[in-house]
C-alpha cells in the first residue's frame, strides 16, 4: 500500500512529509523532486512571500540510497527559508507568547472560524497556519516521487489552465502534449496566448482591487493500463479516489472526470465512446468523452481530470466578520496571501493525481521492487493482447 502523511505549519520551521510503500529500485534524485516545487511555487498572481523567500528544496532523510529508493519509508523536509521572522510567533515555548500576536477576525470562506470553535482556540492563526495552501509544496514533493514511479511504468502526467476570473482558454484543438508544453512556458499555465493575456489582466485587476480570482484546470494522465481501480467496492473506484485527491487539495471545489457535468446534458447515444478492436493493438476507442475511466477503472484511454478552484479567502479588502473574542462586528483579518493561485494548484493537481495512480498501480501490480512491478506490467499487457 502507498500512503502518506504531511506535517507543518506555514510560518513553522519546515514541512515534514513521510511516504510509504514506493517500491525500491526507483531511480531519484532531490533535483528532480525540487523541479516540481519549483514548477508549483512560481505563478503570475502568487504573494509576496514567495517573490523573496528563496526557492523551495526538499531534503530527503530517509528512503532513498545513492538515487534508488530502498522501499524503505520516505521522508521528505522542506525548510522555511523566512522561520528567522516567524520564531517568536510560531514558537513551541509559551515563554514567546504575546497578545500583539493573536488574531481574532476569521476571514469569510476560510478554516478560521470553524476551526477556532471546533478546536476550542482563541487565535485563528492556531487554524489556518495549518489550514494554509503551503502544505501543498509537501504533497508536491510526495506527488513528484509517484510521479517518478509512474514515468518508470510509461505513465506520464500533465495539466494546464483552463480558466481564470471567468476568462476561459480554447485548447480543444491541442494535442495534450502541445497544451502541456505551451502551458509550461506560460506564466499562468495557459497554452492560449490570448486568454493569457486576458487572465493576465484580470488577476491585474483583482490585485488592484484588493480581490481574488479562482479558476479551472485539467489534469491528464497517458500511458495508464487498463484496469487501475475496481468496480466491486465504492472506496477502491479509481474515480472516486482521484475526486477525493483533488478536493483534498485547499480552495478546491468542483472536479469532473472526462465530459463530467456536461455528460449530464447529452443524450447515451451521444455520449459514450464506442468500442473497437485492432489486432496487436487490442481494445480501443475513437472519442474519450469518459476521461479514460468506466465503472471505476481505467480503460486505457488518457485519464482526464478537471477541477474548479475558488478565489482565496484572504482578501486585501477584506468582508465583514465577527471578532472572535469581543463578538463585535468588524471586517476580516487581512492576511498576505496569493492574488490567483489557479497556475500553481494545476501542478499540486497533476502532484496528487500522481498520488491516486500510484496507489492504484501498487494495489494492481504489487511488488517490492520496481523490477519486478515492470515485469508484472509486461506479462499483464501481454495477456491483455492475448485476451
Ligand atoms: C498562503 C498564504 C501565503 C502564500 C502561501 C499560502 O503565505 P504568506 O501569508 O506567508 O504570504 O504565499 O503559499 C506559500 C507560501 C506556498 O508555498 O504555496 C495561505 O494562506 O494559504
Amino acid at each position: 500500500m502507498i500512503r502518506y502523511a504531511t506535517a507543518g505549519e506555514s510560518h513553522g520551521p519546515s514541512l515534514t512529509a513521510i511516504l510509504e510503500g514506493i517500491p525500491a529500485g526507483v531511480p531519484v534524485t532531490e533535483a528532480y523532486v525540487n523541479k516540481e516545487l519549483s514548477r508549483r511555487q512560481y505563478s503570475f498572481g502568487r504573494g509576496e512571500r514567495l517573490q523573496y523567500i528563496e526557492k523551495d528544496t526538499a531534503r530527503i532523510l530517509s528512503g532513498v540510497r545513492w538515487g534508488e529508493t530502498l522501499g524503505s519509508p520516505i521522508t521528505f523536509q522542506i525548510e522555511n527559508k523566512d522561520w528567522e521572522n516567524w520564531e517568536k510567533i510560531m514558537s513551541v515555548s509559551a515563554e514567546d507568547q504575546q497578545e500583539k500576536f493573536r488574531l481574532t477576525r476569521p476571514r469569510p470562506g476560510h478554516a478560521d472560524l470553524v476551526g477556532v470553535l471546533k478546536f476550542d482556540r482563541k487565535d485563528t492563526r492556531d487554524i489556518l497556519e495549518r489550514a494554509s495552501a503551503r502544505e501543498t509544496a509537501a504533497r508536491t514533493a510526495v506527488g513528484a516521487l509517484c510521479r517518478r514511479l509512474l514515468e518508470e511504468l510509461g505513465i506520464k502526467i500533465y495539466s494546464w489552465v483552463e480558466e481564470i476570473g471567468g476568462v476561459v482558454a480554447h485548447t480543444e484543438t491541442l494535442s495534450v502534449e502541445d497544451a502541456f508544453s505551451l502551458a509550461e512556458k506560460s506564466p499562468v499555465r495557459c497554452p492560449d496566448k490570448k486568454a493569457e493575456e486576458k487572465m493576465m489582466d484580470a488577476i491585474k485587476d483583482a490585485k488592484a482591487n484588493g480581490d481574488t480570482l479562482g479558476g479551472v484546470y485539467t489534469v491528464v494522465a497517458t500511458g495508464c493500463p487498463v484496469g487501475l481501480g475496481n468496480h466491486t467496492q465504492w472506496d477502491l473506484k479509481l474515480d472516486g479516489r482521484l475526486a477525493q485527491a483533488i478536493l483534498s487539495i485547499q480552495a478546491h471545489k468542483g472536479v469532473e472526470m472526462g465530459r463530467g457535468f456536461d455528460m449530464a446534458k447529452r443524450k447515451g447515444s451521444d455520449l459514450h465512446d464506442e468500442i473497437h478492436y485492432k489486432e496487436g493493438r487490442g481494445f480501443f476507442r475513437e472519442s474519450n468523452n469518459a476521461g479514460g475511466i468506466e465503472g471505476g477503472m481505467s480503460n486505457g484511454e488518457p485519464i482526464v481530470v478537471r477541477a474548479a478552484v475558488k478565489p482565496l479567502a484572504s482578501l486585501r479588502k477584506p468582508l465583514r466578520s465577527v471578532n472572535i473574542l469581543t463578538k463585535a462586528e468588524m471586517t476580516a483579518e487581512i492576511v498576505r496571501s496569493d492574488v490567483c493561485p489557479v497556475a500553481s494548484a494545476a501542478v499540486i493537481g497533476e502532484a496528487v493525481t500522481a498520488i491516486a495512480l500510484a496507489q492504484a498501480v501498487k494495489e494492481k501490480f504489487g511488488s517490492d521492487s520496481l523490477r519486478e512491478m515492470q515485469d508484472h506490467l509486461t506479462r499483464y499487457k501481454e495477456h491483455l493482447l492475448r485476451f
